[in-house]
């Protein structure tokens, strides 16, 4: 056996030293960050296939504290998006959030559903066990308002359904908007629509709740088919999935099947991560590239209702009459009220969720 040479000794006790001191300045810094320095987060869905993702991811990644989660209904009736909602929640094992029940429909137009799109039960027609969660019994906006006051200026609310439970909480209490840290939504677009040539589907199903909420005034980033368009989930990405195992892993594997072989039939080749693509943004903005914008949410067009309409240029001709005319006489500047994604590193955002799904 090989001898230590005196001075390999000393180099390497020195070298212990170091790594105990490295090791005591390490976790003086973990200890001295809080838990609260992951992202305060509100997730207000209705689920809901790609909600299901986007949930998942959320509840996977450190960088976010999901503080509750409040149900809206679209994608599926608000009594089923509760109970999705809660049966994911329990399926992992995350009774400490609560899950509270919303609106009962848009504020003023009937609700539209999509078991078209989602399956017969909202999750791909994959059925979980039922739910060890209790729904909380707070109205969801309700739950929004007290949350905010509770944590000022912490909370990013991540809405990725249609508006109405943010909009019913900033009509009961405007007070809110100046606490609130930021808003990362999904829906909109400024290049056409999923449901109609001009609107997109969260929007749609809402758009004088959107209105509202695009004109609160509070940062927005707005995360919509620019972003879940090209973020396409494919086969590629399912397979990476399928390596791993256990229950979560497993659930989402198979909403994640039916969402691919849905798009299949539909000739695309893999299925746009809308919501998902939110909470990505929320986890690391530095997945998209972002153009700030005023945008109006068209709520009486005859093609265009719920369209999001920005702004692209920041300005507006100014008209005044005169005589029997307007004569343009200058420009004035629109000021921006939302970061709107208009482009996305997507390889990126999908290995982002895969990796997370994963547990790694
Ligand atoms: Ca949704």
């Amino acid at each position: 056996m090989k001898r230590p040479h005196p001075a390999g000794v000393l180099c390497c006790s020195r070298a212990a030293g170091i790594r105990f001191g490295l090791l005591a300045i390490f976790l003086a810094v973990v200890l001295a960050v809080p838990a609260s320095a992951s992202k305060k987060v509100i997730f207000d869905t209705d689920p809901g296939t790609d909600d299901a993702l986007a949930l998942m991811l959320a509840l996977n990644s450190p960088e976010l504290d999901v503080r509750a989660i409040t149900v809206v209904p679209g994608n599926v009736t608000a009594e089923m998006g509760l109970e999705n909602a809660l049966r994911m929640v329990s399926l992992a094992n995350r009774c400490d959030i609560p899950v509270a029940a919303g609106a009962r429909h848009p504020l003023f137009q009937k609700l539209v559903t999509a078991e078209f799109w989602h399956g017969k039960n909202g999750l791909g027609n994959v059925e979980l066990p039922a739910s060890k969660c209790k729904v909380d019994a707070r109205f969801g906006p309700d739950l929004i308002i007290q949350l905010v006051h509770a944590s000022p200026h912490e909370i990013t609310l991540v809405p990725v359904g249609p508006l109405t439970n943010i909009a019913l909480a900033v009509e009961k209490d405007p007070s809110i908007v100046p606490l609130v840290k930021e808003v990362i939504l999904m829906g909109g677009s400024i290049t056409g629509g999923n449901v109609n040539a001009a609107a997109e589907a969260n929007i749609y199903n809402d758009p004088e709740a959107a209105q509202i909420v695009f004109q609160a005034g509070w940062p927005l980033t707005m995360v919509g088919l620019e972003v879940g368009d090209k973020a396409l989930f494919t086969g590629k990405y399912l397979d990476e999935l399928k390596k791993t195992h256990g229950p979560l892993n497993d659930f989402i594997v198979s909403v994640a099947g039916f969402m691919v072989n849905l798009s299949a039939s539909f000739g695309s080749p893999g299925s746009p991560m809308y919501d998902p693509s939110a909470v990505a943004v929320a986890v690391d903005a530095t997945l998209v590239r972002v153009q700030e914008m005023h945008v109006d949410v068209e709520t009486r067009g005859e093609f265009t209702r719920g369209e999001t309409v920005g702004n692209r240029h920041g300005g507006v001709e100014r008209n005044v009459l005169r005589g029997d005319r307007y004569v343009i006489e200058g420009v004035d500047k629109v000021i921006p009220n939302a970061k709107v994604c208009v482009d996305v590193d997507a390889d990126r955002l999908l290995q982002l969720f895969v990796s997370r799904i994963r547990g790694k």
